[in-house]
């Protein structure tokens, strides 16, 4: 299909249309637009950043890495693309990550199909005509049949709830928003706020620069070693000849990264056998430590277990007993928050300069023009650093103005929490595509199993709708409402929704507590997927405006 421009009566701008819109020019996006291009569609991506990279582009601070091995967190689509590409790294650092993806654009030609600076104000759907008004913040206008949310799980940071930020003075910075030049802590007080991945990653590295560095913890978080190394090139060309398996069993697999199924109960075996069991997944393999027993996700006495473990760990490193136990988590059981890899973070509150606030027991009342204060004091510092989250898996879609079939506004549809079919479409909303959206396994797996998997069966849907001469495709009420509730359920029958987690929303005040992702593991979701595309896509309806 050709460009066809028009002039936009109501806004005077041109109005363009394409066969196809995908917001977000991550690792989603950019596959998304590879696939559309391959069945024909005009398709553009429009992005709100300056360049490609998504996640990878923003999250610059110092040790941002991707705690997935590099060799598994790579596309699987291209056998060539897979042989190519050295990583050079277990763990693939930030700017390592970007760079492939750089190379993925250029190798597939995929940059003249994307607009930068670009984001997306509105989606409209017209019921007249099954088609999509886009309208972006700079005022463009696209018409399009189909609209992919690309938009990412964690891409709408946010900042504490906390009175004052707009007194401070010094230097103010987050973590999803790091300057490119980079931040020099040299000589410099810091205050870090938040002890998730992303606080957990940057607290080594800022404490090797800065003259005085305070952390204020709110929730202490369950980390292991991520024992980091360069990738011994052998190591990798035996991987890559085995890539076909491995990549397989990665789609077949729980979390989109092959371990060995759990046979045993935790409380089956003997305490010493246990131990030794964790003492060998410790340090190399993450999903091993949540996996290593049936009940570990399930059972609370079972992952108690598992968390002492980790607990011992933390007294074994930390000098301090005071902030030993302060860095325990006890709020959670284990893996019920994102669990963390770190390179050093523990042993980082043994050095003179560096000290732990537990705001369990000092709340933070204020941000003051010098610094921070608790109920306790005030703490004077020159830098903020914010690594304080997200509006997770909903909140980049409810940025914007989205509306479906009679104006029925998403914010509305999901006033109670996302309701998908299969995390990939809403009811209501027809061609609109919610790459790894909430419902979906999506932050419980590799994301990049789950990615190419959504974007395969997105692609596949819509070329199956245009060989029937359809052009709207859109999920039965029933079959979300039906999907959703199993979501619920499953996430139910773990220990997921004990935390105060985004996974639950609990993060951002009056979101839905809800467990928004699919717990029922990648392999499960795929034949599930792959069933209902088989009978013809069970629970979607195929139309032509
Ligand atoms: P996370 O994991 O959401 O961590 C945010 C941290 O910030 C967490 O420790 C929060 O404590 C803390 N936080 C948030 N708001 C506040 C306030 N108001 N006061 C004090 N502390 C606060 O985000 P990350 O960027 O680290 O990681 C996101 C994901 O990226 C990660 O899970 C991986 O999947 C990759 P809380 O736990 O809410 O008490």
């Amino acid at each position: 299909m050709t460009d066809t421009l028009e002039q936009s009566a109501t806004r005077g701008t041109a109005t363009r249309r394409v066969d196809a819109l995908v917001v977000g020019a991550g690792l989603s996006g950019l596959y998304m637009l590879h696939r559309f291009r391959g069945l024909g569609l005009d398709t553009v991506v429009l992005e709100a950043g300056g360049d490609i990279g998504g996640t990878w582009y923003w999250n610059r601070y110092p040790g941002a890495r991707c705690d997935v091995e590099s060799m598994e967190y790579s596309y699987s689509f291209d056998p060539e693309l897979e042989q190519d590409w050295e990583w050079s790294e277990k763990y693939p650092t930030q700017p390592e990550i970007l760079r492939y993806v750089h190379h993925v654009a250029d190798r597939f030609g995929l940059h003249d199909g994307v607009r930068l600076d670009t984001r997306v104000a509105s989606a409209h759907f017209r019921d007249r005509d099954g088609r999509w008004t886009v309208t972006t913040e700079g005022g463009e206008v696209w018409d399009t049949e189909q609209l992919v949310m690309a938009t990412g799980c964690l891409s709408t940071s946010k900042l504490p709830e906390i009175p004052g930020v707009e007194t401070f003075v010094g230097r103010t910075l987050h973590t999803a928003h790091w300057p490119h030049e980079g931040a020099d802590f040299t000589g410099r007080r810091v205050a870090v706020i938040g002890t998730g991945s992303s606080g957990i990653q940057a607290i080594p590295l800022i404490a090797d620069e800065a003259a005085d560095l305070t952390v204020f913890q709110r929730t202490a978080n369950f980390s292991m070693p991520a024992n980091n190394a360069p990738l011994d090139p052998e190591a990798q060309a035996e991987r890559k000849r085995g890539y076909p398996e491995h990549r397989k069993a990665a789609r077949e697999s729980g979390f989109g990264i092959p371990v060995p199924a759990a046979t045993q109960s935790a409380l089956e075996v003997d305490p010493e056998e246990r131990r030794a069991r964790y003492e060998a997944t410790w340090g190399r393999n993450l999903v091993g430590m949540l996996t290593s027993y049936t009940d570990s996700i399930v059972d609370p006495a079972a992952n108690e277990t598992a968390a002492e473990f980790v607990r011992e760990k933390i007294r074994g490193i930390v000098h301090d007993p005071e902030t030993a136990e302060t860095l325990c988590p006890r709020d959670h059981p284990f893996g019920t928050k994102r669990p963390c890899l770190d390179s050093g973070y523990y042993a980082t509150f043994n050095r003179e300069h560096v000290q732990l606030v537990d705001l369990k027991k000092t709340p933070l009342t204020e941000i003051t023009a010098r610094g921070l204060r608790t109920t306790e004091r005030e703490y004077e510092v020159d830098d903020l650093v914010f690594a304080t989250g997200f509006d997770a898996m909903t909140g980049s879609l409810a940025a914007i103005d989205l509306r479906g079939r009679d104006g029925k506004r998403l914010a509305d549809a999901w006033a109670d929490g996302p309701v998908t079919h299969l995390g990939l479409q809403v009811a209501g909303f027809p061609n609109l595509y919610t790459i790894t959206g909430p419902g979906s396994p999506s932050v419980l797996s590799n994301m990049m199993v789950s990615i190419e998997q959504h974007v395969d069966f997105v692609a596949d849907a819509v070329r199956y709708a245009h060989e029937r001469g359809a052009t709207v495709i859109e999920s039965t009420e029933e079959a979300a409402q039906g999907w959703t509730d199993h979501v619920r359920e499953v996430g139910d029958y773990t220990l997921y929704p004990q935390a105060n987690s985004w996974y639950m929303g609990a993060n951002v005040p009056g979101k839905p507590r809800v467990f928004m992702a699919y717990i029922g593991g990648v392999g499960a979701y795929r034949q599930h997927c792959d069933q209902l595309a088989a009978d013809g896509y069970t629970g979607f309806a195929f139309s032509s405006a």
